[in-house]
């Protein structure tokens, strides 16, 4: 047991009474300091499994050490993020780099460590071993039915193993597309992944989402089949009640309006969760909130506006996930980061005066609504976040506590320095 409740109230007692001055200054403005503080505490954000490890970059990769080599393993990661973080209570697996060969050990792991399963991702862009056809020119657009027919019987799969493990939603993401004019007919390709997600609809408990990722560019760089939210939107209004739209952050084209997206996709009650990240360029898949944190307050601002005052944790139904990716950072750090700045933007978000603001929209003043969400969005929240992990038994300061007790060490001294974690 690498982190127990001694180190963690250790770490805690040191940074104590900073804590409490910082706290007490900034919540003797708070009116709804209590009503925030649940919701905070609330809010669990899921780990995906593929980013525990070191990622790459086409042109290379720097192995890290003391990373995760199975699936039992990885639980772990998260398990420490969580005793850590008190945030990060759930996982996204993705098959076949997770293949729960074990189910019922692996809930066990997953319940004695307190994290649920969030979605389980398919893998229809890469080929497999022994995979009697192959993926190069797309999968569920395929113009081959045989493609097709393998790609969908593979989302079956993932379905089942996501019921052993008592998940609840599918993702799918196709890199389906092309990168030449012509190479493709877009309506038939459609059409074609039309088809096969209502095979996989089909194949989808009644008490299960479907979620429909979309992706401007990237790997092809012409034409993406599933390409933006008005695609993924016409496939899930197509598919029926239980597909929905999920927004990885890093998916659209430079400068596009997220947190519109968002608050149109709620509105259509269509909006399926999110993959978090940040970028500067396109999918850097860079911690959350690192390049754009205005952007990721005002996504939160949406989300508050848009959705049930009472409703935003996982029982909503809605996916809250990273999709990440770390070629420089240590990982587990890095996701230590990402879910800090997603709650400080939920507790920015949490600040406005809603009250206000839609008086402010109701008479054009600009100045005014402008005023009410940067007076939020200027907030240090970070004291009343790390009251709220502290009310749970967690840490005032995760990633100092992570560093301090060298925590990377001790799992290199467990696992070994020449780890790949399997995974992008
Ligand atoms: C790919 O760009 C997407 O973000 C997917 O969510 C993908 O399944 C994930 O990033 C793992 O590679
Ligand atoms: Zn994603
Ligand atoms: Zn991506
Ligand atoms: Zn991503």
């Amino acid at each position: 047991m690498i982190l127990n409740k001694q180190v963690v109230d250790q770490h805690n007692n040191q940074l104590l009474d900073k804590h409490k001055r910082n706290f007490t200054h900034l919540s003797s403005d708070i009116t709804h300091l209590d009503y925030i503080l649940e919701k905070l505490q609330q809010f669990q954000i899921a780990i995906p499994s593929w980013a525990l490890g070191t990622g790459g970059t086409r042109f290379g990769r720097f192995s890290g050490a003391g990373e995760p080599g199975n699936l039992e393993q990885k639980l772990e990661d998260v398990g420490l993020l969580h005793a850590l973080n008190k945030s990060s209570g759930a996982i996204s697996l993705h098959i076949p780099w997770d293949i729960p060969t074990d189910a019922d050990k692996i809930k066990q792991l997953a319940g004695s460590l307190g994290i649920a399963f969030d979605a389980v991702n398919s893998n229809t862009f890469q080929d497999q071993p022994h995979q009697a056809y192959s993926y190069k020119h797309g999968s569920l657009h395929h113009v081959d039915p045989r493609v097709r027919k393998q790609a969908v019987d593979h989302n079956i799969e993932v379905i089942n193993y996501g019921k052993s493990l008592g998940s609840k939603a599918l993702t799918v993401w196709l890199a389906d597309g092309s990168s030449f004019p012509g190479q493709l007919n877009f309506r038939e390709a459609f059409q074609n992944t039309l088809a096969s997600l209502q095979e996989i609809y089909h194949h989808l408990p009644e008490d299960w989402k479907l979620f429909v990722e979309y992706k401007a560019f990237e790997p092809h760089f012409y034409s993406t089949t599933i390409g933006d939210w008005g695609q993924s939107l016409l496939l899930a209004n197509k598919l029926g009640p239980k597909a929905y739209t999920l927004v990885d952050l890093g998916h659209h084209l430079p400068n596009a309006n997220i947190e519109q997206i968002v608050s149109l996709l709620l509105m259509e009650k269509k909006l399926g969760g999110f993959h978090f990240n940040d970028s500067k360029y396109a999918d850097d898949d860079l911690t959350a909130g690192s390049i754009k944190p205005y952007q990721l307050f005002l996504i939160f601002n949406e989300l508050i506006d848009g959705m049930d005052l009472h409703g935003m944790d996982h029982a909503s139904g809605l996916g809250w996930m990273i999709d990440a990716s770390h070629n420089l950072k240590d990982p587990l750090i890095d996701l230590l980061q990402s879910v800090e700045a997603i709650k400080i933007a939920y507790a920015q978000a949490l600040l406005v005066d809603r009250e206000a603001l839609k008086k402010a929209q109701q008479s054009n003043d600009i100045v005014k609504a402008q005023e009410l969400l940067q007076d939020a969005f200027r907030t240090d929240v970070r004291a009343l976040v790390a009251e709220a992990r502290l009310r749970m038994g967690g840490a005032i300061d995760p990633v100092q506590l992570f560093q301090e007790n060298e925590i990377r060490s001790q799992l290199i001294a467990e696992r070994g320095v020449n780890t790949v974690a399997t995974g992008l």
